[in-house]
């Protein structure tokens, strides 16, 4: 998912390139803003953290690009290519380290492989399934 800073910064293109060029295939795509509520679910597992109400601020504070994407060990390699969760940490090259302005406003989200990554799925593309092709 490119998050509201991400699409505000005009990020999408030059994310999609890079997801491209490592090999990805775009499944599906969809162009959201969520209201708190969808927030709240999608982002359930954080429910007891003290960020998690600037989190929901900040996800539902403008359009977000949702990407459905197949490869081979896509979700281990999609979490490396976007770099860990605070940018200064980040490997360099990576997506949050190249453009992740802080923890919170770190561009993208990657679905977490322990965190049941269908369920995010499920979230925005019912009824869809991924593929292997
Ligand atoms: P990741 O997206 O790297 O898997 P998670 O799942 O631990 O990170 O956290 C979800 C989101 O919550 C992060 N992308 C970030 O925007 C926000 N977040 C996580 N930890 C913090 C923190 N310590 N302070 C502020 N925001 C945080």
């Amino acid at each position: 998912m490119i998050k509201p800073d991400g699409v505000k910064r005009r990020l999408i293109g030059e994310i999609i390139k890079r997801v491209e060029k490592d090999g990805f295939r775009i499944m599906d795509m969809k162009f959201t803003r969520l209201t708190r509520r969808q927030a709240k679910e999608f982002y359930a597992v954080h429910k007891e953290k003290d960020f998690f109400l600037p989190l929901i601020d900040f996800i539902t504070e403008g359009p977000v690009l949702a990407l459905l994407l197949a490869r081979k060990n896509a979700q281990k390699r999609l979490r490396e290519l976007v770099g860990a969760t605070n940018p200064k940490s980040a490997k360099p090259g990576t997506i949050r380290a190249d453009f992740g302005t802080s923890t919170r406003r770190n561009v993208v989200h990657a679905a977490n492989p322990d965190e049941n990554p269908e369920r995010e799925i499920d979230f925005f593309f019912p009824k869809r399934k991924p593929t292997t092709d």
